[in-house]
């Protein structure tokens, strides 16, 4: 198994992008088919048998069952991402996948085609494709050009009449991710893997203040009712609050501000939010928390709010089972079993909704950057994850290995 091909194919996927200079990869670009593309002939060379989902997924499948363990990530990108949040754990399952030998069950690499959510406005669009559990109402999500998830699908030769359909197999034993652990836990602790523990609770959603279009030079300041103000008052008390709770995280990343011209007074501001935290009875109260506050500004600067939540996903626990695995594979390997929370989603949080046997295996990232060009990660950190995931799959146990789960 060859760390340099996994982090080598990761510099391949990295050229396929929207922008010049840039790595952003959204659902059903063309940046987004040649990696898929590329992936799916990486899956052929390591000898998997290759098919794709009605959503795009790409996914590879060796050996027989009884029994189908799955290992995956994702290939979609944020906006100027890194080249390892997704890829590296669809790569690196790929490279283990070729050299794992003859195993007592059916292995599957999936490669998902949207985690980030940056096109459609759902999480996860890809693994719950893959999961069986997107709607035919969900083809009619639209992107910011009005463009309807069922034309998306369609334009990539999917079939939209599809969409409910689970490509995930039918006798799934369990998941496994491999992925950048996107923050410094396991380099402060000069640690080259990590085994997670859960991966947080978290809030998305949508404010929308709506006051009045004015003229920037004529209107009275007591006569105006500024959304952009009301907006701004809102980011800095989900700054403040996140910044008084333990454990907390609460972002306002993404800001729409109509007619956003510098002599005019903004009449709709709307401003996205993401709360997150291990507990999720935490969330929801600090969730609620900012929806008070939000309500509490549009009243007193003359405001309409819109509070739309778009996503809340409950706190998801690993597998103790398959943590367990980990542990042992990961001493085998010699390496101390780190255990450690997630705040970043991921897929492991949709396949948590087909069985509980599912965990992840975090790699260490340089300075826990990611969500930006810099994110990096060593070759000899990716080899230490390689063999620990190789032993995982090959760790003797009950005559397949894993428990044996009713699906
Ligand atoms: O936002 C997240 O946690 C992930 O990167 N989608
Ligand atoms: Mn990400
Ligand atoms: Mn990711």
């Amino acid at each position: 198994m060859s760390a340099e091909r996994v982090l080598g194919r990761c510099d391949e996927l990295a050229r396929f992008s929207e922008e010049e200079g840039l790595i952003t990869r959204w659902y059903g670009s063309r940046s987004l088919d040649e990696a898929s593309d590329a992936v799916a002939g990486w899956m052929e060379a390591a000898g998997l048998a290759v098919r794709r989902d009605a959503v795009g997924n790409v996914i590879g499948r060796a050996g027989e069952g009884p029994g189908t363990f799955v290992l995956g990530s994702h290939i979609d990108t944020v906006r100027d991402a890194g080249r390892y949040d997704g890829p590296l754990g669809v790569l690196l399952a790929i490279e283990a996948a070729a050299s794992v030998g003859e195993l007592p069950f059916a292995l599957e690499v999936v490669a998902f085609a949207d985690e980030e959510g940056g096109r459609f406005p759902l999480t996860y669009l890809g693994s719950r494709g893959w999961a069986g559990l997107l709607t035919p109402e969900d083809g009619a999500l639209t992107d910011s050009d009005g463009t309807t998830l069922a034309e998306a699908v369609r334009a990539m030769g999917g079939d939209p009449e599809a969409l409910g359909a689970r490509s995930a197999p039918d006798d799934l034993l369990g998941y496994l991710e491999v992925h950048i652990e996107q923050g410094p836990v396991l380099q402060d602790e000069d640690l080259p893997i990590g085994i997670v523990t859960a991966i947080a609770a978290q809030s998305r959603g949508i404010a929308t203040f709506e006051g009045m279009a004015g003229h920037a030079g004529n209107t009275p300041m007591r006569l105006r009712r500024d959304a952009l103000a009301g907006a701004a008052e809102l980011i800095l008390e989900v700054e403040r609050l996140a910044r008084e709770t333990e454990g907390l995280t609460a972002t306002v990343g993404r800001i729409h501000n109509d007619p956003n011209v510098g002599n005019v007074i903004p009449g709709r501001t709307r401003v996205s939010y993401d709360v997150r935290h291990q507990s999720g009875a935490e969330r929801d109260r600090a969730r609620d928390q900012l929806e008070a506050a939000a309500r509490e500004i549009a009243g007193r600067r003359g405001l309409e709010l819109d509070w739309h939540r778009r996503d809340d996903l409950h706190e998801v626990p690993m597998s103790p089972t398959l943590c367990a695995r980990l542990a042992q594979a990961c001493e085998q390997a010699g390496v101390r079993p780190l255990e450690l929370g997630s705040g970043a989603g991921h897929d492991a949080v949709t396949a948590a909704r087909l069985t509980p046997e599912v965990a992840m295996l975090f790699v260490r990232c340089k300075d826990g950057i990611s969500h930006h060009p810099d994110e990096s990660v060593r070759a000899d950190d990716v080899a230490v994850a390689l063999d620990v995931v190789a032993r995982f799959l090959r760790l003797p146990g009950d005559p397949i290995g894993f428990p044996r789960l009713p699906c």
